[in-house]
């Protein structure tokens, strides 16, 4: 069976999207979570991934490491991971490939907390930017291929690239527009995004330098976590 290495859901953006989708699609692994250290994180990670960084899926005691190459990797073995159809694939991939390369602002002001509900401050214009791409890319897909989902009828790995965005959204209050909201509210409602998420709720680590993120750029307006 596979072994995911990942890090705190209520932090690890990148640990969700391979998480998500083997839920999403019934792939069966175990979880090594690693909580992060606090500090500088690659001494932990190294000794389970090659790079130092999480995700690594293990398959056989073999590492795969990198989200993307995760996903491309669980592709071909398992059917349903990009859509069906050649276009929304080929639409699909590339939505995630931008997503893996870009949206920087909203890492950085928008960092994915799962459990604390934050007021934003002055809001960067390059935020703008990026959550209008967002919005762009998200109403797309879903008017292209025909929703619920941004390639089409079923769960696939573009809506698990996204699946961070979408926690951020639920923390920060970002609003998109059009149907992206709605697709929004839909991923919440994932069983596998409420696994994720009751699971962040309830865990007992607060790393320092993750909280501090939060409230570089807004004020703290709930936090719901429980652990
Ligand atoms: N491109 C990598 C990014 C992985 C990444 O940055 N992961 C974070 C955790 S969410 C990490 O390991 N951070 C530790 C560090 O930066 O030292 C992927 O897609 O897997």
């Amino acid at each position: 069976m596979y072994e995911l290495v990942m890090a705190n859901k209520n932090y690890s953006s990148w640990s969700l999207r391979p998480w998500v989708l083997m839920r999403a699609k019934g792939i069966a692994f175990t979880e090594r979570l690693i909580p992060f250290p606090g500090g500088d994180s690659y001494e932990t990670y190294r000794p389970h991934t090659p790079s130092g960084r999480v995700p690594c899926l293990i398959d056989g005691g073999k590492p795969v490491w990198d989200s993307l190459a995760i996903v491309e990797y669980l592709a071909e073995r398992h059917p349903g991971v990009w859509p069906e159809d050649a276009d929304a694939r080929a639409w699909a991939r590339c939505a995630s490939a931008e997503m893996h390369s870009s949206f920087e602002t909203l890492r950085n002001v928008c960092p994915m907390n799962c459990g604390v509900r934050v007021r934003l401050g002055e809001r960067p214009p390059m935020l703008e930017r990026d959550l209008a791409r967002i919005a762009e890319l998200w109403n797309e897909g879903l008017t292209r291929f025909g929703g619920p989902y941004l390639g089409g009828a079923e769960f696939t790995a573009v809506d698990a690239f996204f699946a961070p965005v979408v926690f951020r959204a639920q923390s920060f209050g970002l609003v998109f527009g059009g149907q992206a909201d709605a697709y929004g509210h839909h991923m919440l409602a994932l069983p596998a995004m409420q696994e994720w998420y009751r699971a962040a709720l309830q865990e007992p680590w607060r790393e320092p330098g993750h909280e501090a993120e939060i409230t570089q750029f807004g004020e703290i307006t709930a936090d719901e976590r429980t652990g």
